[in-house]
């Protein structure tokens, strides 16, 4: 039988096949080829023994959240409580183009923020959806929903921003979500497990929180190429880094503020880092 992975716990997945869940265990050579099965895989399965026998081939996969199969990224993103992190945000922007997944920025928590806040918030937005990447505001569900209609969806983004609140609004469902915690300076995970959840016709992944994102085994050409708002440039050199070299068009776009900073900046950060 062919089914859909819409939970996974441990070493456990739960395999929706005509509305009926099967708890399923990968077969043995998963292992020895170094697969792993994620949410949102197509697979064949032997419902008298409860195994996962075969993977159909992915459209696209992530591994942080582990997940397959999705269409957009919802990158939740809370501008307070925990703060805004535009560089978190680039890193996701970047890491999901990377991996050919259509990234679409939510701002969360707006009520927590002052009018200067809403303003530089107001003005991001304006300047993410120049270079192609759509946003909302978790408070828009209506828009958000006729957004999403038969998409698959997966909502990444910083612990405690509030993906799972969201979701909950959504659905009119009744997910865990808890209050972030300071202890030790580090935000507590509530969402451990990535789960599928069926908003009318949507289907929306529910995955942990992260509080950092690390972008390794890219190279540095790659994310050049990832970042839409320095492709049509002018810059002397073909192969242009925008980096050190002396004549070059995005450095000047950055000059001028046509190119935001902080995501200039972000980009020397992340491909420092690679
Ligand atoms: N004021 C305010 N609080 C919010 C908003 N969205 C979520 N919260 C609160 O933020 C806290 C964290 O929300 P969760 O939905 O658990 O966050 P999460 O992103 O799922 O966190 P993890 O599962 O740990 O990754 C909860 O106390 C929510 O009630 C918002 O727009 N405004
Ligand atoms: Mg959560
Ligand atoms: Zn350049």
């Amino acid at each position: 039988m062919q089914g859909k992975i819409i939970k996974n716990i441990s070493n456990l997945y739960s395999v929706l096949v005509n509305n009926k869940i099967y708890n399923c265990k990968p077969r043995g050579k998963f292992r020895n080829l170094n697969i792993t099965p994620l949410v949102g895989d197509e697979v064949i399965i032997d419902e008298e023994n409860n195994y996962i026998l075969d993977i159909l081939p992915r459209k696209n996969e992530l591994n942080r959240p582990f997940i397959a199969n999705v269409d957009i990224a919802l990158i939740l993103t809370s501008i307070k409580d925990p703060d805004l992190s535009l560089l978190l945000l680039d890193k996701q922007i970047t890491f999901l183009i990377l991996h050919s997944i259509k990234p679409v920025i939510v701002f969360s928590k707006l009520d927590l923020a002052n009018d200067e806040l809403l303003n530089k918030v107001d003005e991001l937005s304006r300047y993410y959806e120049s270079i192609g990447i759509d946003v909302f505001y978790n408070n828009d569900l209506d828009s958000l929903k006729k957004y999403l209609k038969g998409k698959e969806v997966v909502i990444t983004g910083q612990t405690g921003a509030g993906k799972s609140t969201l979701i909950n609004k959504l659905g009119d469902l009744n997910i865990k979500t808890d209050e972030i915690s300071y202890a030790l300076g580090r935000g507590k995970h509530t969402t451990r497990h990535v789960e599928i959840y069926n908003i009318e016709d949507i289907n929306i992944a529910d995955t942990p929180g992260f509080s950092a994102l690390d972008i390794s085994g890219y190279s540095k050409e790659e994310i050049r190429d990832a970042y839409p708002e320095f492709r049509d440039n002018t810059c002397k050199f073909k192969d242009c880094m925008h980096n050190k070299e002396k004549e070059c068009s995005v450095k000047k776009l950055v000059e001028s503020n046509k190119i935001l900073k902080t995501r200039y900046d972000n980009y020397i950060r992340i491909i420092s880092e690679v």
